[in-house]
This record gives structure tokens, C-alpha cells and sequence, in this order.
């Protein structure tokens, strides 16, 4: 046993002890990670001190979001440590173990991508060594558990601090105070650790928590009001109470806003208090040491409260201005119309009474430095920040900031032309691209353990860990019957702890020998896990008929949640359990085809489900999905895209070869220009494939339980609705072309070596989309960061 071992061991006996009355022999899982997670702590404790220090001192980057979905931080932080091995080991001679850990639960303080991007980011720069922290929310619920009941998805409360949560510290007195217009809150620093791999720095993810000033009113209490007398508590606690389970925005609350003030002002005062102690009131280097990244336009208030402090602190509305034009950049996650956010003026104005007479002046400045460029009044008009009464998010994000970036090539490009394209007209050269990445940490090494070995093995290094383009060099063992023969039987052992999992956790048996299909990520219409359901459909009436006599035993998986208020989205999960209901029923078809959906998809399923899978799909409509990161992660498991040309998939197959991967469907400009004279109902009555899974959702083949649910899916693509037009995502328009794409990956996947050598080439030319790359841009190109000394 190492020194760091032995002293992890005394920490956690120690702490058993104290804490439980316990010894590693007789604790509880729970209670062996939390008495193992906060001996770790113990031990980072310096190096975490030292790292802080050094950001404060140098330029330094905030990435402000309201979401960071970072998943279990146990196995990542063993890994970092390189202590995995040894501390097994050290549990495993007391009769327990680190799988035992698996139990405890995920922190899901975010919806999906761009929550999880976040996470992924903070674990690179630290990797880097670069001076990147986080601020965000500390939500005392997560985002909702997933249960289906009768194949219907039910939300039930994530209480993901259940057992504790030794890896944040407290930071009482760091408080600060939030000001809304009629009451006053306290934001709690909690830190979390973010270790880097293979070096001893650390970075900070700090989570704001909601409190009251007073803990609750005496005299209510006294004259026996009880409720009376916590309610200003719960209406401060309300704050941070749960994370709108929402990934699309549609929703205007007070509530939400009221989160993105308080995150966005107690990060921004925490920064000035730090910039104070070392520089007094001479703010004129607040801008040279700080970069903050706004992700989405969640964070956007901050652009005014910053203006706001600083005047505060004396300084007038131009030299605020000025400052605050220096520090913020904005990322755009999403094109569709109703995720760019615009807050309502008598909102604002009631919720943060400070902050619209100063997104006023700004836009003031705005037309002034418009009409100075000779910008012509109708654009000046379309720019306003204040038009319709609402403030406009996004607008105020790229002007009174300093970048904007998309998170593909493709998606930027569409910002440049269409969704930002007056913006674009007017300043060219604060627009940028930073393709989204994903951590190889996380979600190689540590999901697919065997597969890591191999790629060391074979590389003479685990170098690809830091240098993911390192796997470049592994190309050459594509012809390599050897290799590509232990790369099968790794994905065939993936496949099977998978199956265990699928087995223990949620009582669902699968065949491992199977080849396995997966379209994992929230439920969404643009997403089209509706055609995918609909194609299985038809490929399950042709084998039925014995068109598809050699096809290979597929299973198609799905897992997703679905935000709790969008009917459609929660009537495909249902119609998926739905066609998964009719083929079981059918013994003959069942032997070739299957379907199951996996309740309560999250970063620990994703985690499995991801090593696992042999086919990737991602098949939304061209030109509505920014960037996509579960496409990656698949692509580092060795799993082929079967895709359309949008967001990222247009770089992995620029990477990857087009031969390697399953590209189908309308590109966008096919969409564009077919917009205005599509008829789905055409293709609906000329296609007998399409015509019939499409009845098979009105004729009584599948049914909803009496919700009406399917007769409404059936009208969204033949009828719309009178605030859609039919066939929005263009199902029909794809269908045929994506049944192609679908069977031919399963003639192709029955030649195994063939189909093993395009998953190996996928894997090893997966470098572009590491984080580390993407970070290492955002901090030449953007922040203006350096590693730290
Ligand atoms: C806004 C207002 C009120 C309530 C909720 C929201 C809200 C919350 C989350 C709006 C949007 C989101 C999340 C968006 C998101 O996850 N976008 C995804 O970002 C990924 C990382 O860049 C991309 O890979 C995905 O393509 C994109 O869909």
C-alpha cells in the first residue's frame, strides 16, 4: 500500500469511526462514500488551496451557468488521483469494495448537453493546468427522477444530497447578500474539488445556495403562526430549490429570473470582493484579469449587475460600461425560436427593480454607436434590446460583450446567416466557432476500462488520456484480424456489464450477444426519436412478412427524459413502450428485433450505455441541432453514427470518413428550400411504408391508454396544429431515406470484422473532439488565459 493509500485508509477509519461508530468492515455504502470522499478531500486540501490562490493572482476565467451536470464525482476523483487500484484493494482486504460506491447517487444539476458540456469543460482546463473556475446553482433538487408507470413517464424528486455530499465545502463566510425589489436573500458558497488528471491542479466549482437573512420570525412563531413564520424562509429557499426541468426555455417564470439574478450577482460579487483585497477601489484592471463566459443566455443579467456594482462602487454609467464590455462572452446552445430568451419589462422591473433603467442606457449606447457606423435604421429597429417591451438576451449578450460563438461549425454558420445575422452585418469579428468536446477521462477511460487498456497497450502509453489525437497512430491496426478481434470482444463485455446493470437496476433482461442500437438524449421533437420508433416499426412489419430474412438480431435501445410539461415529447416515450409492447408479443419477430426504453437516462447510465453501443444515432433535422455531444462520446466507444449532416456530425464524419458512418436525410439546405411547398400528406399517401406506421398509430395497432396522445402525433405530421405547420422536423420528408441507411447498417454489421474496423477508425480519429481541444481553444482565442506556473 502506497503512503496516499495508507493515509486515505486512517482518514476513513477515522471517520467512520467519529462519524458512525463504524469501521470499513461494518458501514453502509453510503457511509463508506461519504467517509472516503471527504478523506480525499483531506488529501487535496493543499494542492486545492495552492490552485485557488494561483487563479486569483493571475487572469483568470468564470464559466457562469445555471446548469453543471457533473454526474458521480467519486470514481472520476479516484481516477485523477491515479488511486482507483489501490484503494479497491485497500477496501477489498476489509471484506467491501469500490463497485459497492456505485449505489450512490448521481448530482444531475442540469437538463442534459449543455449542462453536461459544462462539467466537461471545467475537468479539461484543470487537466490543462489552466485558471478556470465555476459558478452555478446550488439546486436542492436536481433535475426530476424518471419513473414509467404503464409506459407514461412520471417525475419524482431528485433529493441528490440524500447521504450528504462530502465533496463540497461551505464557505460561510464567503456569503454575500441579494437584493430583490421587496426582500433581501443570503447566497452560501458550497466548492466542489474539479481535479485535473496527472497534475496536482485543482479547480473550483462554486454553487450558490439560497438562505434566509433570518432563519425565521420570532414573534409570528410566539403568536403561534408557524406557517406565518418560516414563510420568508421558504420564499428565500425557493430560490435555489429546484432546476426548471426544462431544455428548451418556453418557460416565462418570475422564479427563473429571480435564479439568474441571484447567481449572476452573488458570482459577480464574490469577484469584486477578490479583486478588491488585492487592488482597492482602482478597478481599471477588473477587465485584464477577467474573462467570464456566459453559457447561454441564462447568465446574461450579469452584464447590467456588473454595470451595477461598479457604478455602486462610484464609478459613472461610461466607465462601468466600459469596464463591463471587457469581460463577458456569450455561447449560443441552440437555434430554436423559443430558447432565445427575452424578459418581460414589467418582470424585470418588479423582480430586480435596479437592472432595466441600466439595460435602457445600454441599449441607449447601442443605437448611438449603431447610428455612428451608419447602420441603417430598420437593422438599428431589429437590434433594439428593448423592443416589444422585453429585454432581448441574447442581443444584449453580443453587444455588450466581447465574443459570441456557436458550438459546431455548422450551427455557427447558422448563427452568422439567420439567427444573429444583423449582428453579424454589423460586427464580423466577434463572431467565432468552438466545436463542443467531451472529456476522455470520463467518458473512455473510466466508462470502458477494457477498451482504455487496449488503446494503452497498443499505443505504449496512456498518453491519449491528455493527447487524445495521440490515437491517430492506432489507425494502422484496422487490418489487424488480432485487434480487431479484442476490440469485439470488448464491445461484447461492455455490452454484457451493461445488460447487468439494465438487469439490477431496473429488472429488464437483454441479450449482450445482440448487436445494439441507441439513440440516448432528452426527448425532443427536433430530435426525432419518433421517426427512429416509426422506422423500427416498419423494419418489424417486414420481418414480420419475411422481407428481412438475414437480419441481424438487433436491439434498439432509447433513454431520455422528457420535460415534464411537453405533451408530445411524453407521448413518444409512450409510444415507444408501445411498439416495444407489440413486437414482445410477437415470439417470431422478437427472436430478430427488439425495443427497450431505459427509465431515468442520466450521466451514470449514459456512462454504460455509451461503451456499450455498436450504432449511434443522431437524426435530427438538419440545421436544429447545435452541436451534440453524445454523438462524441459514442464515436470514442468505437459505435458508427447513423446520422444526418447536422451540428457535429458534419466534423465526425469529416473526420471519420463518410465510409465509415451512415449519413442519410435532407441537408439543410434542402430544408430551406423545400420549406414553403412541403407536403408530408403527399408522401403519407404515395409511400405505403409511411402509410401504414403512420395508421398504426390511429387504427387501434398501438395504443395510448385512452390519452388521445397518438391521434395528436399523427396530426402534428399530417395536419399541425394552428401554431405549427405540419411535419415541422420533416419525419417524412427523411423516412425512406433513413429505413435505407437503418438496414443498411445491419447488412453491414453482419460482417463483423468489416464493421469492428469502422468503429476502430471512428475511435481513433475521435481526437478533434476532446474537450481539452475545444478549452485550449477557448482560452487562446477568447479568454486569453495561460496555464498556470
Ligand atoms: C431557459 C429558460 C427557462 C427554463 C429553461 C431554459 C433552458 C434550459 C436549458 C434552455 C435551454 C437549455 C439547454 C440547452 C441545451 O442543452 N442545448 C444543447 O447544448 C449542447 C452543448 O452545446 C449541444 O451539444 C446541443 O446540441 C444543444 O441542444
Amino acid at each position: 500500500m502506497n503512503e496516499r493509500t495508507k493515509a486515505v485508509k486512517a482518514a476513513m477509519n477515522f471517520a467512520l469511526k467519529t462519524d458512525y461508530h463504524k469501521t470499513l468492515a461494518t458501514a453502509t455504502p453510503a457511509e463508506l462514500h461519504t467517509a472516503l470522499s471527504r478523506s480525499l478531500v483531506g488529501v487535496i486540501t493543499d494542492d486545492w488551496q495552492k490552485s485557488r490562490e494561483q487563479h486569483l493572482n493571475a487572469r483568470h476565467a468564470l464559466y457562469f451557468s445555471a446548469e453543471f451536470l457533473v454526474g458521480r464525482a467519486i470514481f472520476n476523483n479516484l481516477l485523477c488521483l491515479g488511486l482507483t487500484k489501490e484503494v479497491d484493494e485497500m477496501m477489498r482486504a476489509e471484506g467491501v469494495s469500490l463497485a459497492d460506491l456505485e449505489q450512490v447517487e448521481d448530482a444531475a444539476l442540469g437538463n442534459g448537453g449543455l449542462g453536461r458540456l459544462a462539467a466537461c469543460y471545467l475537468d479539461s482546463a484543470a487537466t490543462l493546468e489552466l485558471p478556470l473556475d465555476g459558478y452555478g446553482i446550488r439546486y436542492r433538487y436536481g433535475l426530476f427522477k424518471q419513473q414509467i408507470d404503464n409506459g407514461f413517464q412520471k417525475e419524482v424528486p431528485d433529493d441528490w444530497t440524500k447521504y450528504g455530499d462530502p465533496w463540497s465545502i461551505r464557505r460561510e463566510d464567503e456569503t454575500v447578500l441579494i437584493e430583490y425589489g421587496c426582500r433581501t436573500v443570503r447566497a452560501v458558497p458550497y466548492d466542489m474539488p474539479v481535479l485535473g488528471y496527472g497534475t496536482d491542479h485543482i479547480g473550483t466549482l462554486r454553487l450558490w445556495q439560497a438562505e434566509p437573512v433570518e432563519p425565521f420570525d420570532f414573534v409570528r412563531f410566539n403568536n403561534q403562526d408557524y406557517d406565518g413564520s418560516v414563510a420568508e424562509k421558504n420564499r428565500a429557499e425557493d430560490i435555489s430549490r429546484v432546476l426548471y426541468p426544462n431544455d428548451s426555455g418556453d418557460e416565462g417564470k418570475v422564479l427563473r429570473l429571480e435564479q439568474e439574478y441571484f447567481f449572476s450577482s452573488a458570482s459577480l460579487q464574490d469577484m469584486l470582493r477578490q479583486y478588491k483585497k488585492r487592488h482597492g477601489n482602482d478597478f481599471s484592471q477588473f477587465a485584464a484579469l477577467h474573462a467570464v463566459q456566459l453559457n447561454d443566455t441564462h447568465p446574461v443579467l450579469a452584464i447590467p449587475e456588473l454595470v451595477r456594482l461598479l457604478m455602486q462602487e462610484g464609478l459613472d454609467f461610461e466607465a462601468a460600461f466600459a469596464i463591463t464590455r471587457g469581460v463577458f462572452s456569450y455561447t449560443n446552445h441552440t437555434v430554436m425560436p423559443e430558447a432565445l430568451e427575452t424578459l418581460p419589462r414589467h418582470l424585470l422591473e418588479r423582480a430586480v427593480p435596479g437592472l432595466y433603467p441600466i439595460i435602457e442606457k445600454i441599449d441607449g449606447k447601442l443605437r448611438q454607436e449603431l447610428s455612428e457606423k451608419g447602420v441603417p435604421g430598420d437593422v438599428v429597429g431589429r437590434l433594439s434590446i428593448t423592443r416589444d417591451n422585453c429585454a432581448h438576451m441574447a442581443d444584449l449578450a453580443v453587444f455588450a460583450g466581447r465574443y459570441v460563438n456557436g458550438v459546431a461549425r455548422l450551427h455557427t454558420e447558422i448563427l452568422k446567416n439567420r439567427v444573429l445575422r444583423d449582428w453579424y452585418s454589423v460586427y464580423p469579428e466577434r463572431f467565432q466557432n468552438k466545436t463542443n468536446g467531451v472529456t476522455q477521462r470520463r467518458w473512455l477511460a473510466l466508462c470502458n476500462p477494457e477498451l482504455a487498456a487496449l488503446l494503452t497497450r497498443l499505443l505504449g502509453s496512456d498518453r491519449w488520456l491528455t493527447d487524445l489525437s495521440a490515437l491517430t497512430e492506432l489507425t494502422r491496426y484496422e487490418n489487424d484480424e488480432a485487434v480487431m478481434r479484442e476490440f469485439l470482444a470488448i464491445k461484447r463485455t461492455r455490452r454484457g456489464e451493461f445488460a447487468d446493470w439494465l438487469q439490477k437496476t431496473h429488472g429488464i433482461t437483454v441479450d449482450p450477444t445482440r448487436l445494439f442500437d441507441v439513440q440516448i438524449k432528452r426527448i425532443h421533437e427536433y430530435k426525432r426519436q419518433f421517426l427512429n420508433i416509426l422506422a423500427v416499426l416498419e423494419l418489424y412489419y417486414e420481418i414480420k412478412e419475411g422481407q428481412l430474412n438475414d437480419f441481424k438480431p438487433t436491439t434498439y435501445f432509447f433513454a431520455g427524459k422528457s420535460a415534464p410539461g411537453y405533451r408530445r415529447a411524453k407521448a413518444i416515450i409512450k409510444l415507444i413502450g408501445e411498439v416495444a409492447r407489440v413486437i414482445e408479443n410477437d415470439p417470431q419477430v422478437r427472436q430478430k428485433l427488439r425495443v427497450v426504453f431505459v427509465p431515468n437516462y442520466n450521466v451514470s447510465c449514459a456512462e454504460y450505455m455509451v461503451a456499450a453501443a455498436d450504432v449511434s444515432e443522431q437524426i435530427s433535422t438538419a440545421g436544429t441541432e447545435a452541436s451534440g455531444t453524445g454523438n462524441m462520446k459514442l464515436m470514442a466507444n468505437g459505435s458508427v453514427t447513423l446520422g444526418t449532416l447536422d451540428g457535429a456530425n458534419v466534423e465526425i464524419v469529416e473526420e471519420a470518413g463518410e465510409s465509415n458512418n451512415y449519413i442519410f436525410g435532407a441537408h439543410v439546405e434542402e430544408i430551406n428550400d423545400r420549406a414553403n411547398d412541403y407536403n408530408p400528406h403527399g408522401i403519407y399517401e404515395s409511400d405505403g411504408r409511411v402509410h401504414r406506421v403512420m395508421d398504426a398509430l390511429v387504427n387501434g395497432t398501438l395504443n395510448d391508454g385512452g390519452s388521445g396522445d397518438f391521434r395528436e402525433l399523427y396530426d402534428s405530421i399530417l395536419h399541425g396544429a394552428d401554431w405549427q405547420r405540419p411535419d415541422q422536423y420533416y419525419l417524412m420528408l427523411d423516412f425512406g431515406r433513413y429505413l435505407d441507411a437503418k438496414k443498411q447498417v445491419n447488412r453491414d454489421a453482419q460482417d463483423e470484422l468489416a464493421f469492428a474496423k469502422k468503429g476502430w477508425h471512428n475511435i481513433c480519429m475521435c481526437g478533434k473532439f476532446s474537450s481539452d481541444r475545444a478549452i485550449a481553444e477557448y482560452a487562446r482565442d477568447i479568454w486569453q488565459i495561460e496555464k498556470v506556473k
